[in-house]
């Protein structure tokens, strides 16, 4: 451990809360924070930066959580954030619960005042009692109140945010700890490093057995992928099970690109036919959540999905919707290996019948929509801006794609091929506005790689001051905003007919490229996908941080995009305003 010196003079054989922390961080393989200083935690800031951590300082702790959250999606290790207290320690919340939604795992770690002020409730600056309301939104939340439990507090926090089912921890310290002394070589021999966090889970020989004879008894099978399992990163595994199996598969969103989506057993553009006539699903790091309708309804099975199996490493996930047959209870490289050993070599893949069926319709999609990637018209509509980034993507296999909006996230999602895995980001199970900037830099920071954010104008708003970080650090991350001038549309009108705008129109044609100039970056407009393609051509040979204000048809869109149908309707409404034409 290196000698501290401080202002009063050499201190050798000493340290302190400060320096414990960032040890303990240094020997658990932290490298980032994803920070914004203030009371208590400037210090800890410099010291960490000091001692050779990266520490990005963002505008908003909003945005240095969600870039937590997605370097823990991005690397299977907690991605760390860090907050003053009380009101950033709430903005960086969000962020925790968030991660802990999505499963991945993420520590936000916030200074909080005196706890004997605080305690006694007698008026501290930012007085908040943060333990207690980060609790139901963590995975687990730890206070630390002793110099020589920090090494404790932080491997606790290491274990519980990434072992088992990943999730947000809340570590909360005290000013006053940070301050506290001990001696050196005491202090270092408290720290821990956490062995094995991503910890191996095999599941029980008599439940692959039965996954096995399930799986062969299934007529019309589909295997539907989620972000578990790209989190996973198995990534070698997976593709051999699925393609053993031969099932037609479906990625949710953010495991499109585990396999590459224009894999042959892809059924992402026949996606209603799947889900209507399989017989038997194969859920792997996916959950029946209400993005798969909950397993039943509207779209689901028309003849009866008979049996479930699903692989998950939460034991609880099973039977949290539709009962599962064949419970995996383990992690996904275990559970497929366990799988691949049990099916051996005679392995009779499903009937041309079905695997046919799914072919042709998945044919027929593609090409109906080719014809719409191509258009090139001005200003342009959704297709056509992303038959730009389509092709971007394709040619360029290694960026990571960041996407959030309505319309702007639907239609990408469905519309842009991912080649690889983890080179999609969005807005998760909770349909988040604002992962948008924080994603970007998380995965320019974590990858090194070209990050391409395709952004709603409206979505871009919850984090668009992100982009004076982007340029700070001169990170190689290109926005495009699909701009159609509002929330879902720009065309809506006030249904009382003041003067003030519609709740879902913003400032027609704003020049969203100078908020980029502002800051030193590049900034351009398209208003048609061959302008789209040259400035996006432009940004990549550069790497430049760049903002493209993509102009799209105000009309172009739908409410709510693909999910309109959850909005509640008002019977009296068609009566009441008349104006209403949409
Ligand atoms: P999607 O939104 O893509 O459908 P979800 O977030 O709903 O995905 O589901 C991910 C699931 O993956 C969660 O239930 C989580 O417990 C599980 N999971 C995460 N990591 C692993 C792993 N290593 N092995 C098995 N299951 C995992
Ligand atoms: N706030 C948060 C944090 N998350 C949300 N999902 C919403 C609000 C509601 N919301 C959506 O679900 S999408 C959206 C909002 C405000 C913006 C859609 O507008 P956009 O995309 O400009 O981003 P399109 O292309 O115009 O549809
Ligand atoms: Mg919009």
């Amino acid at each position: 451990m290196e000698l501290r010196v401080t202002e009063a003079g050499s201190n050798q054989g000493v340290t302190d809360g400060f320096h414990l922390l960032t040890d303990a961080l240094k020997l658990n393989g932290v490298k980032t924070i994803y920070n914004v200083p203030g009371i208590p935690i400037t210090d800890l800031g410099r010291y960490a930066q000091a001692q050779g951590l990266r520490v990005l300082s963002f505008r908003h702790e909003q945005h240095a959580g969600y870039a937590a959250a997605a370097a823990g999606f991005l690397t299977k290790k907690p991605g760390i954030c860090m907050t003053v207290s009380a009101p950033g320690f709430l903005n960086g919340l969000t962020a925790l619960a968030h991660a802990t939604t999505n499963c991945w795992p993420m520590i936000l770690i916030s200074g909080s005042s005196e706890r004997e002020i605080v305690d006694l409730q007698r008026g501290d600056y930012e007085e908040m009692d943060q333990l207690a309301i980060a609790r139901p939104h963590a995975k687990a939340a730890y206070r630390i109140l002793r110099a020589e439990d920090i090494g404790l507090g932080v491997a606790r926090a290491f274990r519980a945010a990434t072992t088992g089912r990943p999730g947000g921890v809340y570590l909360d310290i005290p000013g006053a700890l940070l301050g506290q002394t001990m001696n050196e070589v005491e202090g270092e021999a408290s720290l821990r490093k956490v062995v094995d966090l991503n910890a191996a889970s095999v599941p029980a020989p008599t439940a692959v057995r039965r996954a096995v004879e399930v799986l062969k008894s299934a007529e019309r099978p589909l295997i539907i992928i989620g972000k578990g399992a790209a989190y996973a990163q198995c990534d070698d595994t997976v593709r051999q099970l699925v393609e053993t199996l031969g099932f037609p598969y479906l990625p949710m969103s953010m495991a499109k690109g585990l396999l590459p989506d224009t894999h042959p057993q892809c059924a992402s553009a026949a996606r209603s036919l799947v889900l209507k006539e399989c017989d038997c699903v194969f859920l792997v790091g996916a959950r029946l959540n209400w993005l798969l309708g909950n397993g039943e309804g509207a779209g689901w099975g028309e003849n009866g999905v008979r049996n479930f199996v699903q692989i998950d490493i939460e034991p609880t996930e099973m039977d949290s919707n539709q009962s599962i047959s064949a419970p995996l209870i383990g992690d996904i490289e275990s559970c497929a290996n366990a799988l691949l050993d049990a099916i051996g070599s005679n392995w009779t893949k499903p009937s041309e019948e079905w695997l046919g069926a799914v072919r042709a319709k998945v044919e027929f999609n593609v090409a109906r929509m080719a014809q719409r990637l191509r258009n090139n018209n001005s200003p342009m509509d959704y297709p056509e801006a992303l038959g730009v980034i389509k092709d971007v993507m394709a040619e360029h296999q290694d960026t990571v794609l960041v996407n959030e909006g309505a319309n702007a996230l639907d239609q990408c999602r469905s519309i842009v091929d991912i080649h690889q895995p983890r080179k999609r980001l969005d807005v998760g199970t909770w349909g988040v506005m604002g992962i948008g900037m924080g994603s970007a830099v998380a995965a320019a920071v974590e990858t090194g790689n070209q990050v391409l954010a395709v952004e709603g104008d409206s979505a871009f708003g919850f984090s668009g001051m992100e982009v004076e970080t982007i340029c700070r650090y001169n990170l190689p991350v290109c926005i495009v905003i699909l701009n159609n001038n509002g929330i879902y549309r720009g065309d809506g009108e006030n249904w009382g007919g003041g003067d003030d705008p519609s709740t879902t129109v913003f400032v027609k044609n704003s020049k969203y490229e100078l908020m980029m100039q502002a800051f030193g970056g590049s900034g351009a407009v398209a208003t048609n996908p061959d302008e789209l393609r040259r400035a996006i051509a432009d940004a990549f040979e550069t790497r430049e941080p760049t903002l493209i204000n993509a102009v799209i048809d105000e009309a172009a869109g739908r409410e709510s995009g693909n999910i309109g149908n959850l909005n509640p309707t008002s019977v009296v409404a068609k009566i009441r305003y008349p104006q209403a034409k949409k």
